[in-house]
C-alpha cells in the first residue's frame, strides 16, 4: 500500500525520500509550498499540528489502519522498523546509529539551518550571529570527519539512516559555508553515499 508523503524541496525532506527509495517502498508525493506557506492550511495541519514538512501518512500502520507521523527522525526510526532495514538490531550498533541519528537531528540540522538563515536570507547581515552558526558547524564537520576517518559510515562500518539523515544537509555545504576538501574524510562519506542510486532519486523528490 502506498505511503503518502509530504514533502519539499530542503534536507529534512530529502532525508525521508532516500529513505523511501532504499527500502523500495510505493509512495504518493503531496509538495507542501513552504514558500507559499502551504504547511499552515489546515489540511496539512491535520497531519501535522507542528506545521512542517515532512510527514507521512501509512495506510498500514501498527496494528492497522492509517497513520500520521512527523519529524524526519521519527519517520526515519518508523520506516527503519517497519522494513527491516538500515537500523540495526544489535543493542550496541542500535543505539550507535541512534546516537548519530540524534547527533543530526539537534545539531547538524538545527545549526546548519541557522547559518542558512544569517548567511543567506536574514536581510540584516549580523556578523554576530553569522560567527556563532559558521563556527558550531565547523566544528559539527571537525566531529563528523574524525569519526569518518577510522568509520566506513557515520555509525561504524554500516550504511543506516544516520547516514541517510545527515547527507541532504552535508549537500548543502556551501551554503553554510564548508570546503569539503577542508574535511576529507567527509568528503569521502560524502562523494560515496552520492553514487547510491536511492540517494540520487530521494535527492531529485518532490521534483
Ligand atoms: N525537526 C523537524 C524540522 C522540520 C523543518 O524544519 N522543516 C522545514 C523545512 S526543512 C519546514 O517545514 N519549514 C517551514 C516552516 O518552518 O514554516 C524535522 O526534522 O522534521
Amino acid at each position: 500500500m502506498t505511503i503518502d508523503f509530504y514533502t519539499w524541496g530542503t534536507p529534512n525532506g530529502r532525508k525521508v525520500a532516500i529513505m523511501l527509495e532504499e527500502c523500495d517502498l510505493p509512495y504518493a508525493v503531496h509538495k507542501v509550498d513552504i514558500g507559499k506557506n502551504e504547511q499552515f492550511k489546515p489540511e496539512f495541519l491535520r497531519i501535522n499540528p507542528n506545521s512542517k514538512i515532512p510527514a507521512i501518512v501509512d495506510a498500514e500502520g501498527p496494528g492497522g489502519g492509517s497513520f500520521a507521523l512527523w519529524e524526519s527522525g521519527a519517520i526515519l526510526i518508523y520506516l527503519a522498523e517497519k522494513t527491516g532495514r538500515l537500523l540495526p538490531t544489535d543493542a550496541r550498533k542500535r543505539h550507535t546509529t541512534i546516537q548519530w541519528l540524534m547527533f543530526q537531528m539537534a545539531g547538524v540540522g538545527p545549526m546548519a539551518g541557522q547559518a542558512h538563515h544569517f548567511m543567506r536570507f536574514a536581510p540584516e547581515k549580523l556578523p554576530y550571529a553569522i560567527e556563532r552558526y559558521g563556527k558550531e558547524v565547523k566544528r559539527l564537520y571537525g566531529v563528523m570527519d574524525r569519526q569518518l576517518a577510522g568509520h566506513e559510515y557515520l555509525a561504524g562500518e554500516t550504511y543506516s539512516i544516520a547516514d541517510i539523515a545527515t547527507y541532504p544537509w552535508i549537500a548543502r555545504h556551501e551554503w553554510h559555508g564548508v570546503a569539503l576538501t577542508d574535511v576529507p574524510n567527509v568528503k569521502r562519506w560524502f562523494e560515496m553515499l552520492g553514487r547510491r542510486p536511492a540517494v540520487v532519486k530521494g535527492m531529485a523528490v518532490p521534483g
